[in-house]
């Protein structure tokens, strides 16, 4: 393997257009925030760089939504996000924003080297445009109805609640989110990434991560891959955000697309950070050094932007360069989502626990811990606050800090506060834990991922230590034998010490206590020295004979009671009642019946059987099969949403009942001329019609 110096480590950037909730934390910045904080432990140079998205959509729409200016919203969400983040003890070395002026340029830089070289294209299409609100509307302006589920309220680029992704053309009934006003199609031009041109090199990229990289990173990125890339547009007619550098006419107005700029701010953040310490040139250091390995910290919903776009970016500003090329990622560990006592986050529907509000009535420690032993590594996962409770209590108050807090109170009772003997290798391995095997695993653990596993391995340290005490009973023992007391205490003290390093960089703050406990001054980063591992050192008996600890202990954790947590389980009975209403809302209506229409309307609609001649699934429309009709002596291709509930194989042959009359309709570059009625069983299965019998040339008799 590639041997790296160092190490860049970067964290998606949060829209800056709400809090971030515990979801965020769980998926990427708690699990980054460890990684990096073994990593210095090692001596290792690593630097982690993060910070506030806040071009795009999301920001002017919430700045529509509460009357601000997009810039209001941007400052707000920006700082409140970084005190939460702070508060939580996320070690960021430079917290960015892409709003700065730095961003701005080098996002327009790579535009203009890549505009440059001919590689982007030019394309005219016709997009909404708003007419009173005079402005083009992005997707997500449009809303109107689902041509797949007919929700009256989708989305111009994903119905909520079907799943489908939608573009806004395919929308029935289209109403601008601005005006409510009908938009129309106007001509506009836009630049557009052509991905497919870096098919090839972005197959081999990723072939050469595939053993490295998590399933579900892989998978991802294959599904794109195999679908053939296609072109993107990488511009949008939009007020806010980074201007096309360009003078020329056609430019004005334009933007880049959010996602073009964002994953390049964190090249711009680098920028900053080494400009901030005075070593402007830097920043190379990790962005076009080989010996640099980057490894990016994701949610699951971002991977393709950081598998194939962000390197399809880089690839193009590398091409026909021999210096000052970037480096791509070397790992992108992307998670999987943490839901909230069994459902999803879903900040517009306020179903979240805000990090900072958490902060504010448990301390950061009590929520790392009880994330990191949730961690959705490669599965979906479940806060709840019934399991934070049980693991402060059960593992942080009563294992961890009780152990510490016996262990330093009995040594100043009964040792004058000294450490009384050295321990041996022999009496640690005593304890049922084998230290070498433990130390190895531990590293895996934390430089493979797997934080939950490094979380639990140091809280097993923490059981056994904690037995181990209680079982040789030194409080009784010393009156009879104060030597074997004393080897008790030793080892003790010095397993106190061990767990304050295998356990840093999960609790940071409480392992620094605990460091205080044991006599020393500062904290336990100040050890840090570049190239010399704390964790190799450090994790074996280190505290001899002699050494002096602090005369005090004190309290680590403070229980939970359930008056503690009672207000928040109210609140999520409240939450939860509210959906479950919204749900039952959804189904009534539903049940409301359409206005009446003539029998003269009636008899408009053509309903046919037809025979079902083939079947197939339709590109990136998993709830779509195409079908093949027979109806009589013409064939009609029908568009059905129906692929959750039947293969291909079982529609073919069946006999269908069909409106044969209805306008075509193109959806996903695919024309349906009919429309196959089916209904909706209790638990959303759908059940299409099959008229009986083997007549199926005949008119419906109505
Ligand atoms: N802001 C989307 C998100 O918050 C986006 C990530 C940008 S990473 C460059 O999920
Ligand atoms: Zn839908």
């Amino acid at each position: 393997m590639h041997q790296f110096t160092k190490t860049l480590v970067t964290t998606a950037l949060p829209y800056a257009n709400g809090p971030v909730h515990l979801g965020h934390l769980a998926g990427v910045y708690l699990p980054a925030d460890i990684y990096v904080r073994y990593k210095r432990l090692k001596g290792e140079d690593i630097i982690h760089i993060g910070g506030s998205d806040e071009h795009g959509v999301p920001i002017t729409i919430t700045a529509e939504k509460e009357g601000i200016s997009p810039r209001d919203v941007v400052d707000r969400y920006h700082q409140m996000n970084m005190a939460a983040f702070s508060k939580c003890g996320i070690s960021f070395d430079y917290y960015g924003r892409t709003t700065s002026e730095l961003h701005h340029k080098t996002a327009q830089e790579f535009f203009l080297d890549i505009e440059e070289k001919g590689i982007f294209q030019r394309k005219s299409e016709k997009l909404f445009f708003d007419s009173r609100a005079d402005r083009f509307l992005s997707d997500r302006y449009v809303t109107g109805t689902c041509p797949i589920c007919n929700n009256a309220e989708a989305n111009g680029d994903q119905c909520e609640q079907c799943g489908t992704h939608l573009s806004p053309l395919e929308l029935i009934n289209p109403k601008s989110k601005l005006s409510d006003a009908t938009p129309e199609l106007r001509e506009t031009m836009h630049w557009y990434f052509p991905l497919g041109r870096f098919q090839q090199q972005l197959e081999n990229y990723v072939t050469q991560h595939e053993e490295e990289w998590r399933q579900n990173v892989v998978n991802y990125s294959r599904t794109w891959l195999n679908q053939g890339l296609k072109d993107r547009a990488i511009t949008r007619d939009l007020g806010w955000g980074i201007q096309v550098p360009l003078e020329s006419q056609e430019a004005l107005g334009k933007v880049l697309y959010v996602w073009f700029d964002a994953v390049l701010g964190y090249i711009s953040f680098t920028r900053e950070w080494a400009a901030s310490l005075g070593q402007s040139e830097r920043w190379k250091e990790y962005w076009q050094n080989p010996e640099c390995r980057l490894v990016q910290f994701i949610g699951k919903d971002n991977v393709v932007f950081h598998t194939l776009m962000l390197p399809a970016i880089l690839m193009a500003w590398n091409e026909g360069r021999q210096s000052g090329r970037y480096n791509l990622a070397d790992n992108v560990p992307a998670s999987e989502f943490m839901n909230f006592e069994g459902r999803k986050f879903s900040k517009s529907r306020n179903y979240a626990i805000y990090l900072g509000e958490f902060l504010e009535k448990f301390p950061a420690d009590t929520l790392r811990y009880s994330i990191a032993m949730n961690y959705p590594e490669n599965k979906d996962t479940d806060f709840s606050w019934l399991d934070f409770q049980n693991r402060t209590n059960g593992e942080l108050a009563d294992t961890l800090g009780n152990f510490i807090k016996r262990s330093v109170d009995f040594t100043n009772s009964r040792f004058g506060g000294e450490v009384p003997c050295d321990s041996t290798a022999e009496e640690w391995n005593g304890l049922g834990i084998n230290w070498a095997e433990s130390l190895e695993q531990l590293d895996l653990a934390y430089e493979g991922f797997h934080f939950r596993e490094a979380a639990s391995l140091g809280m097993d340290i923490a059981r056994a230590a904690n037995r181990f005490l209680t079982l040789s009973e030194p409080w009784k023992v010393v009156k009879v034998d104060r030597e074997a007391a004393a080897r008790t205490m030793a080892l003790s003290l010095n397993l106190c010490h061990a767990l304050s390093f295998a356990l840093f960089p999960v609790i940071p703050e409480t392992c620094n206590r605990i460091h205080a406990m044991l006599g020393f001054e500062g904290s336990i980063e100040d050890l840090v020295t570049p190239g010399k591992s704390l964790v190799a050192e450090l994790l074996l008996p280190g505290l001899k004979t002699g050494h002096k600890i602090r005369e005090k202990s004190e309290i680590l954790f403070t229980k939970i009671e359930e008056s503690d947590i009672a207000p928040e389980l109210a609140k999520i009975e409240g939450l939860l009642a509210d959906a479950v209403e919204r749900e039952a809302g959804a189904e009534q209506q539903k049940m409301e019946f359409k206005p009446v229409i003539s029998f003269d309307d009636f008899l408009k609609v053509d309903l046919r059987v037809a025979r079902v001649i083939s079947a197939e699934k339709v590109n990136k429309a998993a709830k779509l099969l195409k079908l093949q009709l027979q109806v009589g002596s013409v064939t009609k291709q029908v568009l059905a949403g129906i692929a959750k509930h039947y293969t291909p194989e079982e529609m073919v042959g069946k006999n269908v009942l069909i409106v044969a009359n209805l306008a075509d309709r193109t959806i996903r570059d695919e024309v349906s001329e009919g429309m196959i009625l089916a209904v909706e069983g209790a638990d959303g299965k759908l059940f299409v019609v099959e008229p009986q019998g083997n007549e199926i040339n005949g008119r419906l008799i109505q």
